[in-house]
């Protein structure tokens, strides 16, 4: 492609005058906009080691009391986006939240959407929209936009999970914002429908828009045991399952894309570069990742992120299954036409 002219190459007065009218050349920047062939990310191959983390996050807990941070929480934040930014990727969010014995985190509803991963500690619970979802390790929480939700602690350990928020696309589009109110009565879950008996209401009448949200806590020993059963039956990978609505068999949310992936005792699985970034987090295990050109050894709770169109390799050297929790920007691109994927270099 033609090299095209720098701002350089205008006169000085020229330029002076056209900032005075707000008005900026598109070709000094055009090559920017549009680089050949694929986007050059912001985001940066960045890991995050569960073990720098944690002790950081329990002096928060000594630093900070619950009623003045609100959520304490510590940003896993990409350098390559300017780490007062707070993104993991353009469209994701991802923090480390402490709750300790007995704290309250308020009730609060906002736009962004947003789901907890629990990643250590038990007798911690979510109430979304009045729906107690207790946490034990593993387990996926939604808090979808617009919902209701709070975090109680009625065990004696601290209890830590992953955030994962589409907080940088919705504060880009200038959507981001919160209210807050008071405790939410605790409604029963009893008559919740059992969406793992493989049966969903037949809707007689179609709403204008289906906005329903009718799972909320995905427990780790159902999905474990799906990726299990799936390994037995397919002696080729990857073995990876869907967080999905159970109604409609979509993503489970509307931006970001959930899903969990098993890669068995000496199993390397090669993915395509796609349009998307990602972002792994280890459930169990231990597993090697390549992205392009840099290494990183992951264990149980360490997360790590790529850019979109790596090369990533997940390499399990040991002899026990490694879990991976995966979070990323499929379900926004695919709604806007922009997803793709392509054959490996
Ligand atoms: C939020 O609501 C929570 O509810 C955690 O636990 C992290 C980060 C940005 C904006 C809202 C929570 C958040 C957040």
């Amino acid at each position: 492609m033609e090299q095209l002219a720098r701002l350089e190459d205008l006169p000085t007065e020229y330029v002076d005058t056209l900032t005075q009218k707000n008005l900026v050349p598109l070709w000094p920047s055009l090559r920017n906009v549009l680089p050949p062939v694929k986007p050059i990310p912001n985001t940066q191959a960045t890991a995050w080691k569960f073990k720098d983390i944690k002790p950081l996050l329990i002096e928060a807990g000594e630093l900070t009391p619950i009623e003045k941070a609100e959520r304490r929480v510590l940003v896993l934040a990409n350098p390559g986006h300017g780490l007062e930014n707070m993104r993991a990727t353009s469209v994701i969010y991802l923090g480390m939240q402490l709750l300790l014995p007995k704290e309250w985190a308020p009730a609060h509803r906002h736009t962004p959407n947003a789901v907890r991963l629990i990643v250590e500690g038990e007798k911690a619970y979510t109430t979304v929209e009045g729906q107690k979802c207790p946490m034990s390790h593993g387990d996926l929480i939604l808090t979808p936009s617009g919902l209701w939700h709070e975090h109680g602690h009625d065990g004696d350990e601290p209890v830590i999970w992953l955030d994962v928020l589409d907080l940088p696309l919705v504060y880009y589009m200038e959507a981001s914002f919160v209210e807050g109110g008071e405790c939410q009565p605790v409604v029963s879950t009893a008559d919740k429908p059992n969406y793992a008996a493989g049966l969903a209401p037949v809707k007689h009448f179609v709403r204008a828009e289906n906005n329903s949200y009718p799972m909320m806590r995905y427990p780790w020993s159902d999905a474990k045991q799906l990726l299990i059963d799936l390994a037995q039956k397919d002696a080729e990978g990857p073995i990876q399952v869907a967080y999905v609505n159970p109604e409609t068999g979509e993503d489970c949310q509307k931006i970001i894309g959930y899903s969990a992936l098993m890669v068995r005792a000496g199993e390397t699985v090669r993915f395509s570069p796609r349009s998307a970034a990602q972002v792994f987090h280890i459930i169990e295990g231990q597993v090697q990742i390549n992205i392009d050109d840099k290494q990183y050894d992951l264990e149980k709770a360490d997360t790590a992120c790529a850019p979109c169109f790596a090369n990533i390799d997940l390499i399990n050297s040991s002899n026990q299954d490694c879990f991976i929790f995966i979070a990323d920007e499929a379900p926004i691109q695919k709604k806007l036409g922009l997803y793709s994927v392509r054959d490996r270099a």
